[in-house]
Order: structure tokens, then C-alpha cells, then sequence
């Protein structure tokens, strides 16, 4: 049993898990970058929350431009499992596997948190420590084990506490980003790009962006520097809960993708002027708002 995952975010190792509690030999490749899914010699059976590969039995994804091309090129079987209107590829794997209840409900719930923008306390942890081990495909493995074995409960393991005191410092960086964002003032219905390149580590990028839209934005986005795509900057769009605004259309723009309430696309630094004007095309004001964070 071979399964190809998505491998940086909590949609994909909590897919990971879910096919553990089904096949816990099963073999699993974790990609950081959906377009290294083509690159996998083997023959998969399953991909999960990734474009379909030509070597893949079945593919199991929720993202809209995977199923638009998949449909186009005639390449969608009755075997896949892709469906744009599930909040979460782990939904799809919970649903093709049948699994009911228990930690099995917890991890897709945690998934659907994550994938539609409404990050808890908990799921943001999980997700700076899956971007911790962006690289390290056993501990992703060991990570993607303990969801299968305690669900919601992960937050307790020691092997996980461990690894999130390696993180250091984070309590400062929340600190001073909720600082930030109450000398803010008022932000409802704003547009705001936060420029963190050089400020604030990969694992903590998107949190300034969930406390953004806690406070009323209606879309935020947040610029940083990543390991898995050196020279270049990521740009993650974050869509409030009221908003009508499609974060994935914005990102297909500038040839990234993802979902509506979460899309993200990397750019080259120039291009974070070309960003601030579709945003502000977008915004009822017509304005976008620009906050550089300083190292
Ligand atoms: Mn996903």
C-alpha cells in the first residue's frame, strides 16, 4: 500500500492518519509542493488532497482546479473520490475508508477547521509543528501515527510537546503580533497584505491573519519567506467568515489555488504589488491596507 499525501498542512497529515487507522503498514510519501506529485516514480494507490498523477489508482481531493482539469482532460474515473464541495480531503478519506466516530470524527473535524479558515487554538498548533517537520518525512510519519491513535487527545503526547518547545520564542511572536494587531484599531471589513518576509518564521505565518479576521477583516494576507521555495515568497489568503470574497480565484491569478475561505500562491517578491491590486480591485473600499512587520 503506497499513498501519496499533501505534506505541510493539517489537511493532509490528518489525511495521513486516517489511512494509518485503515492500513497502518501503509507507505507514505508527503509532498510540500502539490506539483512534486507528478514527479513520484512509484505506483500509488492512493493520492490524497493533491492533483491526480498519471502513476495513481485512486485520487481522493477537494480542490476545484484539480477537478476542473480532470474533468477537462476526460481523466476522472468512477474509482477517484474528488469532490470541490468537500470542506476537507479527509472528509473524503473518512467517507472512502468509512470511517465513523470517535478519533476518526475528531481528526476530520480538526481538518475542516483548518481547510475553511475557522483555526483553533489547537489546529494552529498542529500546524506550525507539521510546518516544523516540513522536511522530516519520519516525524511526519510518527506525527500522522499519533493523530491516528488519539485524535484530539494529540495535544497531550509528550513526543508532540517536545517538538512544539522546539518552535522557541513563539509565545513572544504571539505577544507582540497581538500587539500589532490592536494598535490596529478598528480593522472591520478591511483588506490588509502583512508583509512578514524576514519577521516572523514560516511555522507562525498565517496566525497574524487569524487574528486579523478574528477582529472583523474581511480578507488578509500574509507574505513570508518559506524553506520549500527559496527565493521566492508565499502569499496566503485568508477570507472571513461573512466575506464574499473567493480566496482561490485571487490565488489562480497569480497561478497558485486552493479553496475559497484558504488559498495560497508563491510569487516572486516584485510581485507583492501586482497582489495588493487585486486585492484592492476587490475591496468595497477600494483600498488595501500594506503592514510591513520589521525583524
Ligand atoms: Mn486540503
Amino acid at each position: 500500500m503506497k499513498v501519496a499525501v499533501h505534506g505541510s498542512d493539517c489537511d493532509g497529515i490528518i489525511s495521513a492518519a486516517l489511512v494509518l487507522l485503515k492500513h497502518p503498514d501503509a507507505e507514505i510519501f508527503f509532498l510540500n509542493n502539490p506539483r512534486d506529485a507528478d514527479l513520484i516514480g512509484e505506483l500509488l494507490n492512493f493520492v490524497v488532497d493533491l492533483p491526480k498523477t498519471p502513476n495513481c489508482k485512486v485520487n481522493i481531493d477537494h480542490h476545484e482546479s484539480n477537478y476542473r482539469r480532470l474533468a477537462e482532460e476526460g481523466r476522472l474515473t468512477d474509482k477517484d473520490l474528488v469532490s470541490p464541495s468537500a470542506p476537507a480531503a479527509a472528509k473524503l478519506v473518512a467517507e472512502y475508508f468509512n470511517l465513523k466516530g470517535g478519533v476518526a470524527d475528531e481528526l476530520v473535524e480538526m481538518a475542516v477547521a483548518a481547510d475553511t479558515g475557522k483555526h483553533t487554538e489547537k489546529t494552529l498548533k498542529l500546524d506550525r509543528v507539521i510546518k516544523l517537520l516540513h522536511n522530516d518525512d519520519e516525524g511526519r510519519r510518527r506525527l500522522a501515527k499519533l493523530l491516528a491513535e488519539k485524535g484530539a487527545a494529540f495535544i497531550e503526547d509528550e513526543w508532540f510537546m517536545e517538538q512544539y518547545a522546539k518552535l522557541g520564542g513563539i509565545e513572544e511572536l504571539e505577544e507582540w503580533l497581538e500587539k500589532v494587531v490592536d494598535s490596529l484599531g478598528d480593522v472591520r471589513g478591511a483588506f490588509i497584505l502583512v508583509d512578514e518576509v524576514g519577521a516572523v518564521p514560516h511555522y507562525a505565518a498565517k496566525d497574524i491573519a487569524y487574528k486579523l479576521l478574528a477582529k472583523g477583516c474581511n480578507t488578509v494576507v500574509a507574505v513570508y519567506a518559506s524553506p520549500d521555495s527559496p527565493g521566492k515568497v508565499k502569499a496566503s489568503i485568508r477570507v472571513g467568515e461573512k466575506s464574499d470574497i473567493d480566496a482561490r480565484v485571487i490565488a489562480e491569478q497569480l497561478g497558485g489555488g486552493g479553496h475559497v475561505k484558504a488559498a495560497g500562491v508563491t510569487l516572486e517578491e516584485k510581485d507583492i504589488l501586482l497582489l495588493l491590486r487585486y486585492l484592492a480591485e476587490r475591496s468595497p473600499s477600494r483600498t488595501v491596507t500594506y503592514l510591513r512587520l520589521q525583524p
